[in-house]
C-alpha cells in the first residue's frame, strides 16, 4: 500500500474504533472527534488541543447539523487530509 492508502485505511479504520465510545456507535460525537483527533490526528493537525479548532472541525464536518459526525460526513474529513497526504508525498 502506498502512504495515502495507509492514511485513509487508518483513518476509516480510527472512526469505528472512536463512534463506539458513547452514545450511538455508528456517529461521532463531538467528544468523540475530538479524542480522535488527538489521539489519531494530534501531530498531524497540531491544533487539535485548541478547543474552538475542534468546534469548528465538527461543525464544518456536520453538514446535516443533527450534533453527530455520521461516517459519510466524516469522509469529508478523510478526503480533506487524503489530499493534504497526497500533496505532501508527491512534492517529495
Ligand atoms: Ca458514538
Ligand atoms: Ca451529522
Amino acid at each position: 500500500m502506498t502512504g495515502v492508502q495507509q492514511a485513509m485505511a487508518q483513518l476509516i479504520d480510527a472512526f469505528h474504533r472512536y463512534s463506539g465510545k458513547e452514545g450511538d456507535n455508528k456517529t461521532l460525537t463531538k467528544n468523540e472527534l475530538k479524542e480522535l483527533l488527538q489521539s489519531e490526528l494530534g501531530e498531524l493537525l497540531g491544533k487539535a488541543n485548541d478547543k474552538a479548532a475542534v468546534d469548528k472541525i465538527f461543525k464544518d464536518l456536520d453538514t446535516n447539523g443533527d450534533s453527530t459526525v455520521d461516517f459519510r460526513e466524516y469522509m469529508m474529513l478523510v478526503t480533506c487530509l487524503t489530499i493534504l497526504c497526497n500533496d505532501f508525498f508527491t512534492k517529495k
